[in-house]
């Protein structure tokens, strides 16, 4: 078994779910790499020693650059804020290192843009945690696309609910409340919960051609939590918007933080002319599928599938039929795949690449917000 010897910057929430995916992926995969927790790093010394002590991290780091010039580090994984996602991931990529970021790819269109270039032009392998393609039943989603299953697509539907930002006395910036800051998160809810839905939906569907959208800003003045003033809010505190997808479908996406009793509602819809697909996160076991052709019309209806089958995408390797895996299993299903990419050669996706046509939606929404119009995304097709 080779080493792949991981340099991990940010020990917060996303630190967590990705090192959990470097320590159990030889337990459940049959990869011929085996990743070793060289270093951790973090900008608050005790905060990652704390973090490299309970996962079981070799050293502790306070910059980041000390990780990328490492020679004792194959890979460097970024779950920083996104303030430093284009910096760290350049210097990787110059550095040799492959590079792994969390989402989403870059604040902005052109940060996204030079790390592309930069992991291209060096050749490194990359990518993009877009951790929900990998839940088993939306990997079974894309297969019945795949099959044909949907026939020609109609209406795509989508969207990211969730409602801790809704009192004003939640401060923006500093650990954790970095992402109601827009000059650390380059945007609110369009880069942090969007993204994820434009990325399954890009999966599911194909690309996105044309956007037209509206954000908000509910609460306009938060504390900011490093500098002790009540600053203006600069990020989008929900996010909704109708798309045009490359295959002739129309989508509708809606993204926020204030919608009071949910926590994370990660819903989608696909409906065709031969089927329809429906997945909902809080029952994230399941793949809702109506078959239309050869049914006949008296058993005619939903059907529920409970994607715990070994015949299910992922579900091989975990337990036996009927019982369930989680949401850490996502990551470390992005990671089985990525690793595989690395024997085979195969460019796993999300790339460095794809992530960008994702941001070039985000763009899109943001500028169609400001602007009031339908903004073409560019998006590759
Ligand atoms: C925000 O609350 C957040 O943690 C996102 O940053 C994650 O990417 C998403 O998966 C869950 O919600």
């Amino acid at each position: 078994m080779k080493e792949l010897r991981v340099g991990m910057i940010g020990y917060g929430f996303m630190g967590r779910t990705h090192t959990n995916a470097y320590k159990r992926l030889a337990d459940f995969f049959p990869v011929s790499w085996r990743p070793a927790l060289q270093a951790a790093c973090g900008r608050n010394e005790e905060k990652a020693r704390a973090f490299a002590r309970t996962w079981g991290y070799a050293r502790v780091e306070t910059d980041w650059r000390r990780v990328v010039e490492a020679p004792d580090i194959d890979l460097v994984d970024i779950c920083a804020p996104n303030d430093v996602h284009a910096e760290i991931a350049i210097a990787g990529a110059r550095a040799g290192k492959m590079v792994l970021c969390e989402k989403p790819l870059a604040r902005t269109l052109g940060e996204a843009e030079q790390m592309v270039e930069a992991v291209e032009r060096a050749g490194v392998a990359n990518m993009a945690w877009y951790n929900y393609r990998r839940v088993p039943a939306i990997a079974l989603a894309k297969q019945l696309v795949d099959e044909g299953r949907i026939g020609k697509p109609f209406h795509y539907r989508t969207n990211f609910l969730q409602d801790w930002t809704i009192s004003p006395d939640v401060p923006q910036g500093g650990a954790a409340l970095w992402r109601l800051d827009v000059h650390a998160a380059g945007s609110g809810v369009t880069g942090d919960l969007l993204a994820h839905n434009i990325d399954t939906a890009m999966y599911l569907n194909g690309a996105i051609t044309r956007v037209v959208a509206r954000t908000e800003t509910f609460v306009k003045e938060r504390v900011h939590a490093l500098t002790g003033r009540t600053e203006p809010v600069g990020i989008d505190d929900a996010a909704l918007f109708i798309a045009e997808f490359a295959n002739g479908s129309l989508g509708l996406f809606e993204a926020t933080r204030y919608a009071r009793g949910h926590k994370a509602l990660k819903t989608l819809e696909l409906n065709g002319a031969e089927g329809s697909l429906r997945f909902n996160l809080e029952e994230m076991e399941y793949l809702d599928y109506f078959e239309y052709p050869g049914v006949p019309g008296h058993v005619r209806g939903w059907r529920r599938i409970h994607v715990t089958n070994a015949e299910h995408p992922y579900m091989d390797r975990y337990w036996v039929p009927g019982l369930v895996i989680g949401y850490e299993h996502t990551f470390l299903n992005t990671l089985a795949d990525f690793v595989r990419g690395l024997e085979t050669g195969e460019r796993v996706q999300p790339d460095f690449r794809c992530a960008l046509q994702t941001q070039k939606v985000c763009e899109a929404v943001l500028r169609s917000a400001r602007e009031g119009r339908w903004v073409e995304t560019g998006v590759d097709l």
